[in-house]
């Protein structure tokens, strides 16, 4: 038999659930822990550690928070749930309701949305809505439509998605035995990094464990809200799961900052896509371009003396390279001509490859 336990059962205790909470389960949380000394010694920090949330089910941390709210809106006797999306909500909203038989309503900003996002939550049976705006836009348009209608938000305006997303900060604390130093994510919406703080803090009122991170979080440069303290009209970015103008969860994410001594900065786009491509050809590991932000904002706050080097850190990568395979294509250029099938030919294929 299996070891795992599904994400509601595995952290019940810090998560509110009752006796009428369904359990639901693709298989979410309990993701690896991967140990990065080859990226730690070029970023300069002691030890780093690569919290691989896209080995979710739907390939995102946003199964996480999902597949407590879809729980709750069916023990609510919920038919349809909506959500304005960038693409990872979306794909998770539309998993977990199809698997509990709900109807999924999903908004998205008309081309600023990966193709495999879209092609994954349509292939969940999802009602996609892609609306003429960016997402600032679309999740005013979900705000108003399900204050009006019987339709339930899941947005991470709904707290209890972030309710669920504490338990990626239980886990890491249960991998490492430890708590550490700091924590590295991008910023969106802004959910994830105060869900995080929640979590640590949890963790160390119920006797689990000892001390708090700094909480690391960091927007792109064209879409940093937070960090310049206005909403961006018109935010821009390469890593579309990240472009959003004015995050929900805003004032959380300073709170969280503030009380963890913590730092919310931005990287620029060329130094996403560097970081990008440094996880997969140092370490192996294929993130898409926002997840690769955290990383690339700890390199800039260690480089700037702002971040400890002597320091060990966890950076969440939230979504799996293959949610944007249209950028990955991109990066890597033509896909290599075919060369005929026969030893002579692949001999001279290797002389001028290796
Ligand atoms: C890969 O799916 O907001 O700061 O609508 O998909 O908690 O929003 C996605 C956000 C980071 C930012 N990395 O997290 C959405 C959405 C990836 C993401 C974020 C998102 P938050």
């Amino acid at each position: 038999m299996s070891a795992y336990q599904p994400l509601l059962v595995r952290y019940r205790d810090f998560l509110p659930m009752d006796a009428e909470t369904p359990i639901l389960s693709l298989g979410e949380g309990s993701t690896p822990l991967v140990h990065a000394p080859n990226l730690a010694k070029q970023i300069g920090v002691a030890e780093l550690w690569l919290k691989c949330e896209s080995m979710n089910p739907t390939g995102s941390f946003k199964d996480r928070g999902m597949v407590l709210a879809v729980a709750k809106a069916k023990q609510a006797g919920a038919k349809c749930i909506m959500c304005a999306s960038t693409g990872n909500t979306s794909s998770s909203a539309a998993a977990y309701a199809r698997r509990a038989g709900l109807t999924a309503i999903v908004a998205l900003p008309a081309g600023n949305v990966s193709m495999s996002k879209m092609a994954q939550t349509l292939m969940y049976g999802a009602k996609l809505l892609p609306v003429d705006g960016n997402f600032d836009a679309a999740m005013r348009l979900v705000r108003e439509i399900t204050d009006k209608l019987p339709i339930a938000l899941v947005n991470s305006a709904n707290p209890i998605r972030l309710e669920g997303q504490t338990t990626g900060a239980y886990e890491i604390v249960d991998d490492l035995g430890f708590v550490p130093d700091g924590v590295c994510l991008p910023i969106g919406n802004a959910g994830n990094l105060p869900a995080y703080w929640t979590g640590f803090k949890r963790y160390q009122e119920a006797g689990k464990s000892k001390g708090l991170p700094r909480m690391l979080g960091f927007e792109a440069e064209g879409c940093n809200a937070i960090m310049r303290g206005v909403p961006i009209e018109n935010p821009e970015t390469i890593a579309t799961a990240i472009r959003v103008g004015n995050p929900v969860s805003w004032k959380k994410a300073e709170a969280a900052r503030d009380e963890s001594k913590g730092i919310i900065d931005c990287v620029s786009d060329p130094e996403i896509l560097a970081m990008w491509r440094d996880l997969a050809n140092v370490e192996g590991v294929f993130c898409e371009p926002a997840s690769a932000a955290g990383v690339a904002g700890l390199k800039k706050m260690v480089a700037a003396g702002r971040s400890d080097k002597n320091g060990k850190y966890v950076a969440i990568l939230t979504g799996h390279g293959l949610k944007d395979a249209d950028n990955a294509k991109k990066a890597v250029g033509e896909v290599p001509a075919a060369v005929k099938a026969e030893f002579g030919a692949v001999r001279g294929w290797l002389e001028s490859h290796l």
